[in-house]
């Protein structure tokens, strides 16, 4: 009776000890128990192992993310757009840490003046710019223009052409980082037939796509050596 008292002790102190894994070394102390002690020893045994693994686990579990957080340098990708059309053009993107993305765009063959620019959702080109799908909006917003709030993260604005065709521009922009959830690297450039409106044109395609009308080229962003 005394004996099986003894081992029923054991046993709760046992799985109280289980609950919290810093308290097993505490065990060996209430041990001196008559002759269960035998059957008893074999369990603890098992357990003293898993309290021994324990300390490596969590070691491994507070190093593993840094190398995560630690990583930051400059970032570069490029775009070669082309088309169904004579347009063509090179975008280069450059990013520091996690700064803004500078956008260097370089497109010939255009008509002259205002031509919308985006960033499209997919680098799917297999029917053209066609597949590309939709301006690339992580947050769900309506079209708007690089000022604005409200806007699609791939709403780049206009780019102008001179009297050659040649528009050659410098954006800066926060929304189209090259790593993270919401990289564009994989995405597609567009450069459209019209101006975009900026969401303000009162036109039933404003508030989706600016109403800058057909894709002239396009290209998909990779990363390149910096
Ligand atoms: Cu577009
Ligand atoms: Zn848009």
């Amino acid at each position: 009776m005394q004996a099986a008292l003894a081992v029923m002790a054991a046993h709760t102190v046992l799985s109280a000890a289980a609950a919290s894994a810093h308290h097993y070394l505490v065990f060996p102390k209430i041990s001196p128990a008559s002759s269960p002690v035998i059957s008893f020893n074999s369990s603890f045994q098992g357990v003293a192992l898993k309290a021994n693994a324990r300390p490596f686990l969590s070691i491994s579990a507070a190093t593993a993310p840094r190398p995560l957080t630690v990583v930051a340098a400059t970032k570069k990708a490029v775009a070669v757009l082309t088309g169904n059309s004579k347009v063509e053009g090179v975008v280069t993107l450059t990013q520091e840490d996690d700064g803004p993305t500078t956008v260097n765009v370089r497109v010939t063959g255009l008509t002259p003046g205002k031509h919308g620019f985006h960033l499209h959702e997919y680098g799917d080109t297999t029917n053209g710019c066609m597949s590309t799908g939709a301006h690339f909006n992580p947050n769900g917003l309506t079209h708007g223009a690089p000022e604005d709030k409200v806007r699609h993260a791939g709403d780049l604005g206009n780019i102008i052409a001179n009297a050659q065709g040649v528009a050659e521009e410098k954006i800066v922009d926060n929304q189209i980082p090259l790593s993270g959830p919401n990289s564009v690297v994989g995405r597609a450039f567009v450069v459209h037939e019209l101006e975009d409106d900026l969401g303000k044109g009162g036109h039933e395609l404003s508030l989706t796509t600016g109403n800058a009308g057909g894709r002239l080229a396009c290209g998909v962003v990779g990363l390149t050596p910096l």
